[in-house]
């Protein structure tokens, strides 16, 4: 289980950090959100074709990331877990859209959420710094729960999607208390898949998430959504849980970041820019 506590020094760090543009992971290396013309915005419903007009230098695969839990580092098995992921974005909707193709030698999808089962399935966990200012936003401290539903997913947000969310009461949780965040008119998420549970399969997944500057669990009206900018840098990072052989516990932890800390800091975040309109020829 990832938990750490943070003391109020370390709160006072970051909050003195809060604005100061942070150097990013890795260093120097810059990935592309693709921008969505308004004409041409992805449905919701795992059906990828709206993406083909994504340019191949958008994507990232497998290969990209790391397990930096159960020591598998940058070994990649792609008989084990194949991914391909890109990010979107629309200026008008202001939105951050994300598409993952994914194969999996064992789909977990019909495994219960807590208390029957620890996790619910296979994960995947999206993180989104939009004003890209770092710092921690998870974690903040166990013993001030006023402290921590504040400020966990406040300064920058995590999103847990199930892969598929098939079966499942809810598709979409951020940590935090801001649940509302996670359906329309905020956010929303579509799938397919082929496969059955506890086989081998590929999932189709594409969502869209608001960017909020500063996220609060009493609303909207508390909250402030970040704009977003051709030409702008945005801190995100996305991991992948994979449970295959366990239930309670998964086989990696493969994320961009190549860091697990990615899920407390917005510091180990990656460096997005968010393009002008560029079709695929
Ligand atoms: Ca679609
Ligand atoms: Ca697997
Ligand atoms: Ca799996």
């Amino acid at each position: 289980m990832r938990v750490l506590t943070l003391s109020l020094f370390t709160l006072a760090l970051w909050i003195s950090q809060a604005g100061v543009a942070l150097a990013h992971l890795p260093d120097g290396k810059t990935y592309k959100v693709f921008q969505f013309p308004d004409s041409l915005l992805p449905a919701m419903d795992g059906d990828l074709g709206d993406w083909k007009i994504v340019p191949e230098k958008y994507w990232t695969s497998t290969a990209d990331l790391m397990d930096t839990e159960k020591g598998n580092g940058t070994k990649v098995d792609e008989q084990d877990l194949a991914l391909r992921t890109a990010v979107g974005w629309n200026k008008t909707r202001n939105r951050l859209y994300f598409a993952v193709e994914g194969y999996d030698d064992i789909l977990n999808i019909e495994r219960g959420l807590p208390p029957e089962g620890i996790w619910g399935g296979d994960i995947f966990e999206i993180v989104v710094d939009a004003d890209h200012n770092g710092g921690i936003y998870n974690g903040f401290s166990a013993a001030d729960s006023t402290l921590e539903n504040r400020w966990r997913s406040a300064q920058a947000q995590n999103y847990h999607i199930f892969f598929p969310p098939e079966s499942k009461d809810w598709t979409m949780w951020l940590w935090g208390k801001a649940q509302w965040a996670c359906t329309p008119p905020f956010a929303d998420v579509g799938w397919k898949y082929e496969g059955v549970h506890g086989g081998k399969g590929k999932v189709y997944q594409e969502l869209w998430v608001t960017p909020f500057d500063d996220l609060n669990w009493a609303g909207p009206d508390s909250s402030v959504v970040h704009q977003l900018q051709e030409g702008e840098i945005i801190g995100v990072s996305w991991s992948f849980l994979d449970f295959d052989a366990s239930d309670e516990e998964y086989d990696g932890f493969w994320n961009l970041s190549h860091n697990s800390r990615m899920d407390h800091t917005g510091d180990l975040l990656l460096d997005f820019v968010l393009e002008p309109v560029e079709l695929a020829k």
